[in-house]
């Protein structure tokens, strides 16, 4: 809450991990405790990286909890960490969270359109998932209100709430809502695709503030305003009948001083020594993601596969690692594009493995934090091939682990990151998968001179533009529209 912040707040972070800890213990205690996890994914990993403001957190705890009995134990537990739930039946789940937010909306912002044999299907389904999202978003906003007190700021994360900032408006025209999107805002000309284009942006104007990754996001979106509601652009956002809505970028970061500390943590050293002996006359390349169409595992793949067909002088002398932690696995298409990873990973190693080294180790799971900054400090070179994605985490993370070893970092020019982080990387096409294959070449054979300016310039980039910087910026402009000015912000 943007009026009480002071420097001894505790940080997200430490309550979420300490909370882990509490209920790891209370876990086996009885039936109404509750074990809390953290999962993978760069909402979660940014805001992590968050410190120093007194927030409530409201979200969806991810379990149906159907009795009252169980609702009333877990709103409990989350209370003393300050993380009040909001609890959703399982057909408004499966309406809302697994159709209209990861089926319709995630795939349009990501320029990968419906999928092609459910398009009719969901076509025909579009408007009752429309309305369980609403309805979903109404319930958010039921919550936020009864928890709201004067001089609070609400601020809204991404696609699963573009209504609330509406419906939060609609019970009181004074609160103060921002709203930041994680993913790109496509295109106008994607976004007026969806039948439901007008409505969403007219919810999401509501907000005193839109903010987006990066500018090009942010204009695609103050195009879709003026074409499609027939509103105003202004040089601060966009404007409709004297209201105006402020629409800017703010580049997302990670707690880049987290990562670098790890790295001294003798847990942390023995794992890389270990991956280092295991992997010893092998250059090491690493992917992380999470497992989703959007992160291009299979063109990653088919692209490896080229470059090993090209260059047997490396068949035994590099191995790639990639970690796909499964997402969304109720979602059909997910489940498709695991299958489709594991064939093409069968092949790969069928066609270049020995009897003692296959080229490829892939795992279909999530690394905790001290084993996942181990494999960043000891890999060669990273690959994040995403077709789409809001900014990429991951070569941050990598960025930061990578001071003593300056490895190189292969960059989607489709990622936002490629707008920060462009001049350090090779910037390449996923798509192009003969141009992904040589920037592989490219990268191993990089001269340690090309290697240390390249990783200079994003290790700069990636230690001053952090979580906490971006989240600051954030609620620092909305508490600029609210005229306060605060002391203990000195950003
Ligand atoms: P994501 O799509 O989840 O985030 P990203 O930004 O790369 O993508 O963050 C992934 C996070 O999950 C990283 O912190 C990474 O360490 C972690 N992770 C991934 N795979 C893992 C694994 N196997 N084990 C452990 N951890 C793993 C969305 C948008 C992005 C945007 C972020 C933040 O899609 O474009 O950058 O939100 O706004």
């Amino acid at each position: 809450r943007g009026s009480e912040i002071s420097e001894n707040d505790i940080s997200v972070s430490s309550y979420v991990e300490k909370y882990l800890e509490e209920v790891a213990k209370a876990h086996n205690k009885g039936e109404d405790s509750w074990l809390l996890e953290i999962n993978a994914g760069g909402l979660v990993s940014a805001l992590l990286g968050v410190n120093d403001f007194e927030a409530r957190w409201i979200g969806w705890a991810g379990v149906n909890v159907p009795d009252e009995v169980g609702q009333k134990a877990l709103t409990k537990a989350l209370a003393e960490k300050r993380c009040i739930p909001v609890f959703l039946d399982e057909e408004i789940v499966h309406q809302y969270y697994n159709g209209y937010c990861n089926n319709i909306l995630w795939p349009l912002f990501h320029y990968l359109g419906l999928p092609q044999e459910d398009r009719l299907a969901t076509t025909r389904s579009f408007q009752s998932q429309f309305a369980a999202y609403k309805e979903a978003n109404q319930m958010f906003a039921d919550v936020v209100n009864k928890h709201y007190e004067e001089g609070d700021v609400v601020w809204c994360h991404d696609y699963h709430l573009m209504f609330l900032p509406k419906c939060l408006k609609e019970y009181n025209s004074k609160m103060k809502v921002g709203w930041f999107l994680h993913t790109p805002f496509p295109s106008s000309e994607i976004h007026k695709t969806l039948p439901s284009r007008s409505e969403l942006l007219d919810a999401v104007l509501a907000s005193d503030l839109v903010g987006f990754h990066t500018y090009d996001y942010a204009r695609h979106f103050v195009s879709a305003c003026t074409r499609i509601l027939g509103i105003e652009a202004t040089p601060e956002g966009v404007e409709d009948q004297g209201r105006l809505t402020r629409v800017s970028a703010f580049p997302i970061g990670i707690d880049s001083d987290r990562f670098i500390r790890a790295l001294g943590v003798p847990l942390v050293q023995e794992r890389m020594k270990e991956l280092k002996e295991r992997f010893a006359g092998r250059k090491v390349m690493l992917g992380v993601d999470r497992l989703d169409m959007i992160k291009g595992i299979p063109q990653k793949l088919l692209a490896f596969e080229k470059f090993l067909e090209e260059n047997s002088h490396w068949h035994d002398k590099v191995v790639l690692l990639q970690i796909a932690v499964p997402t969304r696995t109720d979602v059909p298409e997910y489940q498709k594009l695991t299958s489709q990873v594991h064939e093409i990973v069968g092949r790969i190693n069928g066609r270049f493995g020995t009897l003692t080294a296959v080229p490829i180790h892939h795992l279909d799971r999530s690394l905790d934090f001290h084993a996942l900054c181990a494999l960043y400090a000891v890999t060669d070179v990273a690959l994040v091939t995403s077709l789409r994605d809001g900014m990429n985490l991951v070569s941050y993370e990598f960025v930061a682990c990578q001071d003593s070893k300056k490895g190189v970092l292969i960059l989607s020019e489709f990622a936002g990151a490629a707008q920060s982080l462009g001049a350090g990387a090779i910037l390449v096409n996923p798509w192009n998968i003969t141009e992904v294959a040589a920037a592989i070449g490219q990268a191993l054979d990089m001269p340690a001179e090309e290697r240390e300016k390249r990783h200079r310039h994003n290790f700069e980039h990636v230690t001053t533009h952090t979580a906490q910087q971006w989240a600051e910026f954030f609620v620092r402009a909305i508490l600029v529209l609210m005229g306060i000015f605060l002391k203990s912000f000195n950003c």
